[in-house]
C-alpha cells in the first residue's frame, strides 16, 4: 500500500499544529496547512504523479522545498521535521492536541498558564474545575475533555509489528552495549500482527546498570517503574517497554516465561507439575535442584519437549506435537524463490520494471511477477487491456536483457461488484499469472462477498486472490466473507489464496492460513510491493505463514520457476 493523498496531508496537519504548540514562525504552520490542503484535493495520488515524473513544486502552495519533503515521505514514509518536532515537545502535549475541543492553542495555552503537559495533570485539572479559570474554558469544555480522556485511556493502543521493531532495533541497538544476553520476548517474539507492549529480558554483569540505561534513552516519554531488576518505561511513540534483568542462569527460563504465551506456560507448566517439578522464571526445578534454566533449549529437552519456535506458542496443539518429535518444519525466508505480487510505475509503483527486476535478484529471487492494478481502481492509474498489451511487450523485451531471473507478466485485476473481473479473457489468457482482488464495496452481506469472489475463481485464469479480506490493521476491518467456504471452492479450483506481507494488511492473518493449510490449499506469500524497498516485507508475510504452521511446500513461491509455471496452469 503506498501512502495516500491523506496520510501525507494528515502528516502535514500534525506537523503544522505541533509548530502551533511550539509557538513559533506562523508563517510555517500555515504553509503546510496549505500544502496539507492542496495534496487533499488532488485527483491523483502524490505516489502516481511522483512515479509520472511530474514536477510537484508546480501545484499551489508547494514550491521546491516542500516538493522535496513529500518526496521523501513517499520513498520513507515518514517526515523527519514532525519526527523531531515530537521528540522536541514536553510530554503529552501531542496526544493532548488530538483530544476533540483541545486544537494546539488551548494546549499551548494550558501549557504557559498552567504547565499541563501530561494527560493525567489534564484530568486533574478538569476535575477540579480549574480549566474554566482560562479565557476560552467553558464547564462545557471540561466535561468535554474528561469525556475524550476516559475514552483514550479505554483503548489501549497496539503496535503494527513493523513498529514495534522499528523501536526495538534502536532500543537493542542502544541497550546491548550494557548487556549480555539480551532480546525482546512477548508477542513481539511469537510475531504477532500486533504488539501491546515490548518485554525486554536481559543478563548483564552489573544488574541494574541496564535499567539506567534504559530510563536515559532518548526516546524515553515518561519513567513508570525503576527498581533493580525490573524498568519500565513510556517511549515517546506510546509504546510500553518493560525490561526484566535477571542472572545469566535464569536466561532462559526468563526468555521462555516472558515470551509466552501464556496459555503455552500453562502447558508447560502442567508438565512440570505432572513429573513434580516446578517451573518458573528462574528455571526448571526438581525441589531445590535446579534441572535446567540458563537456554530455552535446556529447558524444552528436560521436559522432554522438542525445541518449539516462537511462533508457535499459543497452545494450539504444538507441545503434544513437541513431545511426538511432530512439530512442522515451518518456512523460512530463505526457502522463498520469488514474489508473486508486486507494482511498478505503470500503476501506482514507484520504481520502473526493470528496477524492480534488479530488486528482486539482489534478493536471491529467481522469479518475479509484475501486477500492476486494472482499469478499475483509477486513483491507482490502472491498466487498460492496450496498455497491458503494452506491458507485455515491455516485459518481453526486459526479460531478454535479465539474467538470473526471470519476470512474470501478470495483472491485480479488480474483482468487480458481481464477480466479474475488469479484463476480458482474451487479455488474461496472455499472462503468466493474474492475481484478482477486492478493492471496493466491502459492505457487501456475507453471502454476496464470498459468492463474488468464488465467481472471479470460476475464471480459469485467476491463480490467485489477494488479501482475501481486505483487513488494514487498525483502519478497516476485514470485510465479511465465509472463510471456510472460501478456501474450499479454492481447492476445488486449484486456485491459491495469499498472504499478503504488507505490514498492515497481513491478509490471511494466521488462524485462516492456518485453516488452508488444514484444508490442503496451497498459499502465495507475497509483498504487493509499490517500491523496491517493500520487496522486504516478504519477511512479515514469513512470519504469518510461520504461525500458521506453514512448511515450505505449503508455499507456491517456493518452487522453482519450472514447478511454479505448471502450478500456475490450472
Ligand atoms: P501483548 O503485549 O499484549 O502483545 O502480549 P504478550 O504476550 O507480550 O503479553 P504480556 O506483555 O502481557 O506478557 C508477556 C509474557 O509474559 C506473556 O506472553 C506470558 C508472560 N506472562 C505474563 N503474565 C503471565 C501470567 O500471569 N502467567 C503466565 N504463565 N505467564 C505470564
Ligand atoms: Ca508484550
Ligand atoms: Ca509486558
Amino acid at each position: 500500500m503506498p501512502i495516500q493523498n491523506a496520510e501525507i496531508a494528515a502528516i502535514f496537519d500534525q506537523t503544522a499544529e505541533l509548530l502551533e504548540i511550539q509557538g513559533g514562525n506562523p508563517f510555517r504552520a500555515r504553509a503546510y496547512r496549505r500544502a496539507a490542503r492542496t495534496i487533499e484535493n488532488l485527483p491523483r495520488s502524490v505516489v502516481s504523479l511522483l512515479a509520472a515524473g511530474e514536477e510537484l513544486s508546480e501545484l499551489p502552495g508547494i514550491g521546491k522545498d516542500l516538493a522535496g519533503k513529500i518526496a521523501k515521505i513517499v520513498s520513507s514514509g515518514r517526515f523527519d521535521v514532525l519526527q523531531a518536532l515530537k521528540r522536541k515537545l514536553p510530554g503529552e502535549l501531542v496526544a493532548m492536541a488530538e483530544l476533540p475541543g483541545l486544537g494546539p492553542k488551548r494546549v499551548k495555552l494550558l501549557y504557559d498558564r498552567m504547565h499541563i503537559r501530561k494527560l493525567e495533570d489534564l484530568r486533574r485539572a478538569a476535575e477540579a474545575g480549574k480549566l474554566s479559570e482560562l479565557r476560552g474554558f467553558g464547564e462545557k469544555m471540561e466535561q468535554k475533555i474528561l469525556a475524550a480522556l476516559s475514552k483514550a485511556t479505554r483503548t489501549q493502543k497496539r503496535f503494527k509489528l513493523s513498529e514495534a521493531e522499528a523501536e526495538a532495533t534502536s532500543l537493542l541497538d542502544y541497550l546491548h552495549l550494557a548487556a549480555g544476553d539480551i532480546a525482546v520476548a512477548g508477542s513481539f517474539r511469537r510475531r504477532r500482527e500486533t504488539v501491546g507492549d515490548l518485554d525486554i529480558v536481559a543478563t548483564g554483569r552489573q544488574l541494574d546498570a541496564l535499567g539506567d540505561r534504559l530510563v536515559k534513552y532518548e526516546s524515553v516519554a515518561e519513567v513508570a517503574a525503576h527498581g533493580p531488576t525490573r524498568t519500565t518505561v513510556i517511549l515517546r511513540s506510546g509504546l510500553q517497554v518493560d525490561l526484566r534483568v535477571v542472572p545469566a542462569e535464569s536466561f532462559g527460563a526468563a526468555l521462555l516465561y516472558f515470551t509466552g504465551s501464556k496459555a503455552h506456560n500453562i502447558a508447560l507448566r502442567g508438565l512440570a507439575n505432572d513429573r513434580g517439578w516446578k517451573l518458573n522464571e528462574y528455571g526448571l526445578y526438581d525441589g531445590m535442584r535446579r534441572l535446567a534454566g540458563k537456554t530455552e533449549a535446556e529447558v524444552y529437552a528436560r521436559l522432554g519437549l522438542d525445541y518449539v519456535p516462537p511462533e508457535l506458542r499459543e497452545d494450539r496443539g504444538e507441545v503434544d506435537l513437541a513431545r511426538e518429535h511432530r512439530l512442522p518444519k515451518l518456512v523460512d525466508t530463505s526457502d522463498i524463490r520469488g514474489d508473486l505480487h508486486a507494482h511498478t510505475n505503470w500503476s501506482d509503483g514507484v520504481a520502473s520494471i526493470a528496477e524492480m527486476a534488479a530488486a528482486a535478484k539482489e534478493r536471491g529471487y529467481e522469479y518475479l511477477a509484475i501486477t500492476d492494478h486494472s482499469r478499475h481502481v483509477t486513483i491507482a492509474h490502472g491498466l487498460d487491456a492496450s496498455r497491458l498489451a503494452q506491458q507485455i511487450d515491455e516485459i518481453d523485451r526486459v526479460n531478454e536483457t535479465l539474467a538470473g531471473i526471470a519476470l512474470l507478466k501478470g495483472t491485480e485485476v479488480d474483482i468487480l461488484a458481481d464477480g466479474r473481473l475488469d479484463l476480458s479473457n482474451s487479455i488474461l489468457s496472455r499472462l503468466d499469472i493474474v492475481v484478482a482482488a477486492v478493492h471496493y464495496k466491502f459492505d457487501l452481506s456475507r453471502k454476496a462477498q464470498t459468492e463474488r469472489i468464488i465467481r472471479a475463481m470460476d475464471n480459469p485464469h485467476v491463480n490467485i486472490i489477494a488479501h482475501p479480506t481486505g483487513r488494514l490493521l487498525g483502519k478497516r476491518e476485514p470485510h465479511k466473507v465465509d472463510m471456510e467456504r472460501l478456501i474450499a471452492a479454492a481447492k476445488e479450483r486449484n486456485c491459491c489464496l495469499e498472504i499478503n506481507a504488507e505490514p498492515s494488511r497481513l491478509d490471511l492473518n494466521d488462524v485462516h492460513a492456518h485453516a488452508a493449510k488444514a484444508a490442503g490449499l496451497k498459499l502465495a506469500v507475497s509483498t504487493d510491493a509499490h517500491t523496491t524497498h517493500e520487496l522486504g516485507y516478504m519477511r512479515y508475510g514469513i512470519d504469518q505463514a510461520r504461525r500458521a504452521w506453514l512448511e515450505a511446500g505449503d508455499v507456491v513461491n517456493t518452487r522453482p520457476l519450472a514447478k511454479l509455471k505448471k502450478l500456475l496452469k490450472r
